[in-house]
């Protein structure tokens, strides 16, 4: 894999191209509730490929108004302390099975289409807190690696030797951000940076930070459905 500014497989306008929108309408749910028993319900997506995913409307969460984003009510939770990660020598690499596996800078996936969600970040240990995040969609960045047909989850390793497992549907669902900016502002070292999975639809623990690997696989390796499930929390945990 080299290291490159842009995918090494794809001109700039095939990229762009691929990062077009389809003409996908989303359905918009009522209430995050609502979503959950949806979610709930659905064991399909979980055998479903990525492109059969791709062209399936996903519910979309309901978001929160500017207004009610409240920065000092978000409180750190780290099992083992910030690790030290040097921007300029990041790299994130997206492999498993991938017609493209890549190796990118931030530089590189800061040219990826961002956008932004204020969502609500839930605690199992009892704390919620409204935040935004900017940065961009998995689904993006799985439309540039190409993930093969045998590809149902998507693992992250992060940087303090965390890891997480999802299913590819929530992976990719539009709203699942690897964010590199929190209430309009870098995203702190503490809070993940310089990248880390944003999601309205997973609870806290779901949501690694300092992401450094994003591998799309068949199979949860024994062991590798994630740090806290490991010792017996909840493998869907969506909310
Ligand atoms: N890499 C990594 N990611 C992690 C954790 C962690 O310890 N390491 N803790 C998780 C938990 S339990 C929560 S609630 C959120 C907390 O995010 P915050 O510290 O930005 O508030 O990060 C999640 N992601
Ligand atoms: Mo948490």
């Amino acid at each position: 894999m080299n290291q490159i500014e842009l995918p090494n497989h794809l001109t700039r306008r095939q990229a762009i191209q691929l990062l077009g929108i389809s003409g996908i309408g989303y359905l918009l749910g009522s209430c995050s509730s609502e979503l959950t028993t949806k979610i709930g319900e659905l064991s399909e997506p979980l055998n479903q490929s990525f492109g059969e995913l791709l062209v399936r409307p996903q519910l979309l969460i309901p978001e929160f108004s500017k207004s009610a984003i409240d920065p000092k009510a978000l409180l750190l939770n780290s099992y083992e302390g910030t690790p030290e990660i040097d921007p300029d020598e990041y790299r994130l690499t997206i492999d498993g099975e991938v017609k493209f596996p890549m190796e990118l800078k931030l530089t590189a996936l800061k040219q990826i289409p961002s956008t932004s969600i204020i969502m609500q970040h839930v605690c199992v240990e009892g704390w919620a807190v409204i935040v935004q995040w900017g940065g961009f969609r998995i689904r993006d960045l799985a439309k540039m690696v190409q993930p093969k047909d045998s590809a149902r989850y998507v693992l992250f390793q992060s940087a303090d030797k965390y890891t997480e497992s999802w299913d590819l549907a929530s992976a990719i669902h539009p709203q699942t951000l690897l964010a590199y900016q929190m209430n309009g502002q870098p995203l702190p070292d503490d809070n993940g940076a310089p990248l880390r999975l944003a999601s309205p639809i997973k609870l806290g623990y779901k949501l690694s930070k300092w992401v450094t690997k994003v591998t799309f696989t068949s199979q949860i390796p024994k062991g590798g459905k994630g740090y806290w499930e490991e010792q017996g929390y909840e493998w869907f945990a969506g909310i």
